[in-house]
């Protein structure tokens, strides 16, 4: 028995989750987009670790398809998953980047000890990702690590059989139709 997968209709910043995944970029020091909401909702303490994060672990910046877990200040939820999608306006089309994101930020979060977690349409937006695609990638991805069983991450060993839910939380009817269809 795996986790129960869901996309609805909303702003990720507001969801009663464990954690939620931000569709960050490299430096790890906010944007616009997803990335933007999440650091004004969560407020200063969160870029406060991201720039701990750069200056200890990642100095050239987090790598595309990679993630990385910090808390989530006043956010309602308790983590969150910073991963960097491809960028299809920089040439990044390579279906295993995305494919990265989503097994990875997964992997991390149920690392850290997430069993909900909901996660936006990385890629589909500033980067310029078709969200078809994005959706057909995102639900088989999540589908697939799910059932994985464990996983070892450079968080630890992560079990995702403890995974209860992952929400897809999609801005407009056009996404949330795309990750609908995808979830048939
Ligand atoms: N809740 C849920 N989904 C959202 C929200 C929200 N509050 N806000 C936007 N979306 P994007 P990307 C949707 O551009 O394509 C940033 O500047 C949005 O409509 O946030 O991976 C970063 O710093 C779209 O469907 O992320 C990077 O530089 C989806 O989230 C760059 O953008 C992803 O759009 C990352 O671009």
């Amino acid at each position: 028995m795996t986790g129960h997968i869901e996309a609805v209709e909303g702003d990720i910043t507001t969801q009663q989750v464990d954690a939620i995944v931000n569709a960050a970029n490299s430096s790890l020091l906010g944007g616009g987009g997803v990335d933007g909401a999440i650091h004004a909702a969560a407020g200063p303490a969160l870029l406060e670790e991201c720039r701990a994060l750069r200056q200890d672990s990642y100095p050239d910046g987090l790598p595309v398809g990679a993630a990385v877990v910090t808390g989530a200040g006043n956010l309602p939820c308790r983590w969150v998953v910073h991963t960097v999608g491809p960028n299809r306006h920089a040439g990044q089309t390579d279906p295993a980047l995305l494919i990265s994101c989503f097994s990875t930020s997964l992997s991390a979060a149920a690392c850290a000890g997430a069993r909900t977690i909901a996660m936006p349409a990385v890629s589909a937006g500033i980067y310029g990702w078709d969200a078809d695609e994005v959706a057909e990638i995102a639900v088989t991805t999540v589908r697939d690590t799910l059932a994985s069983g464990t996983v070892i991450t450079p968080y630890g060993d992560g079990d995702l059989g403890q995974v209860e839910l992952v929400r897809f939380v999609l801005f407009g009817a056009r996404t949330y139709d795309a990750f609908t269809r995808a979830l048939g």
